[in-house]
Formats: C-alpha cells, sequence, structure tokens
C-alpha cells in the first residue's frame, strides 16, 4: 500500500479501497442513510443551505443550523441516535489514523455534481490531538488545502474512489475545502456524485 506524505501531517493512500471494499462500503453507507437520512445543514446566522448534504453515524454527528455548528448525539430531523460506525470504518481508522482510541463520529458527505465545500477549519471538535481521516467515494473531487492562516499558500490535489487523506499534527487547523467534482469521473454511484466520510474523535479520552 503506497503512502504518499502530501505536506507535514498530511498523508495520502491512492485506491486505499479495492473497487469490492468500495461497493461493500456503499452497501452499508445505504443502511446508514436509510436509518439517518441525509439532511441538508443551514449556515449559522444566514440559514443558507449547504450544497452539500449530510449524515452521520457513530456516537456523535456533526449539524449545522442556525443556532450554530456542533457534535449531537441525534439526528437533527428524527430525533434517533446516529446508526453505528461500520466496522470497515473503526478498521481502517486502527490501521491509518495512529492515534490509541476509536473514532467518535463519522461525518458523510454527498457531493452532487454541482457541489462544492469552501475553505474552512474544521474546529469544533475538543481533540485537537487526534486527526481526521478522510475516506472518497465515486466522483473525483478536486481538493484544496492551505495553511493554519485564512489566505495563505493553497495547493490541489485529486481524491478519487477509494483514496484514503490523514490530517494530524500542523495540518489538523488547516483550512481546506472542495472546489470541484469531475462529474463522470466514476461508476461506482449509480447517478454519479461523491461520498466523503470523515472519522473524528470529539471528545478528550480519559486516562
Ligand atoms: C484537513 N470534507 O467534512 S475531506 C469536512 O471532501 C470536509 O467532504 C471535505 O472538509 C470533503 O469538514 C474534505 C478531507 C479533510 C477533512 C477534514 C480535515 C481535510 C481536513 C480536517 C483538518 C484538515
Ligand atoms: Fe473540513
Amino acid at each position: 500500500m503506497t503512502r504518499l506524505a502530501v505536506a507535514p501531517g498530511v498523508f495520502h493512500w491512492p485506491g486505499y479501497l479495492s473497487p469490492e471494499a468500495q461497493a461493500a462500503l456503499l452497501a452499508e453507507l445505504r443502511e446508514v442513510a436509510r436509518q439517518a437520512p441525509f439532511f441538508s445543514p443551514r449556515m449559522p446566522k444566514t440559514g443558507k443551505p449547504f450544497s452539500v448534504r449530510m449524515t452521520n453515524c457513530g456516537s456523535l454527528g456533526w449539524v449545522s443550523d442556525l443556532a450554530g455548528y456542533r457534535y449531537q448525539p441525534q439526528h437533527p430531523e428524527t430525533g434517533a441516535p446516529w446508526p453505528p460506525m461500520p466496522a470497515v470504518l473503526q478498521d481502517a481508522w486502527r490501521a491509518l489514523a495512529g492515534y490509541p482510541h476509536p473514532p467518535e463520529a463519522c461525518l458523510v458527505n454527498f457531493y452532487e455534481a454541482s457541489a462544492k465545500m469552501g475553505l474552512h477549519q474544521d474546529r469544533d471538535e475538543l481533540e485537537f490531538d487526534a486527526p481526521v481521516l478522510s475516506l472518497s467515494l465515486g466522483d473525483t473531487a478536486v481538493f484544496r488545502i492551505g495553511s493554519t492562516e485564512r489566505g495563505g499558500k493553497t495547493h490541489s490535489l485529486k481524491l478519487a474512489s477509494g483514496d484514503a487523506l490523514l490530517f494530524g499534527g500542523e495540518a489538523r487547523l488547516a483550512y481546506h475545502g472542495i472546489d470541484r467534482i469531475l462529474a463522470g469521473s466514476s461508476a461506482l454511484l449509480p447517478q454519479g456524485g461523491r461520498i466523503n466520510l470523515t472519522l473524528r474523535r470529539v471528545t478528550k479520552p480519559r486516562g
């Protein structure tokens, strides 16, 4: 398995999941989405919907609405607990994260061809010593990563179906976003589009 060092704290495993593993994970995500339907998060204050739709699995999930960004144990619309994290995700965390405690949240982002995600930092977690692990499925995305300063230098990376990307250390608070989706680049999702999973530790482990 090839691990590319992209920048300090950033590692990329192209094709980490085989085509078979991608299809199996997709089937598990369909079950996650049946129990916890995709919702449209909204920007705090303005209420403007994101172009990306989201759901979560694990004990905590990330949500955003007029009141702000936060992690919570229930789906914002159904009030039900998030479904469990599929074992293959826990395995990927154990294999790649280099962090001794399990992830608590897996945010599932769905991008249709026109969706994007502006440059932002992930800072709603309490534990920044843990890395964030991303897995991509479906159409390739043009991902942009910068420094920890807004307006710093950025560079681009393509994320294809099956790729794993890890952000730890000094990259944990780097600005990042998705500039565009390359429609038609993967046949994994019958209707096209892209799914990104981010595995996160939210709380400080005790002991
Ligand atoms: C760098 N998702 O959900 S994944 C997000 O492809 C998010 O859906 C993008 O940014 C996506 O917050 C990018 C790669 C990623 C995820 C988390 C990071 C990069 C990161 C946290 C810190 C630094
Ligand atoms: Fe992010």
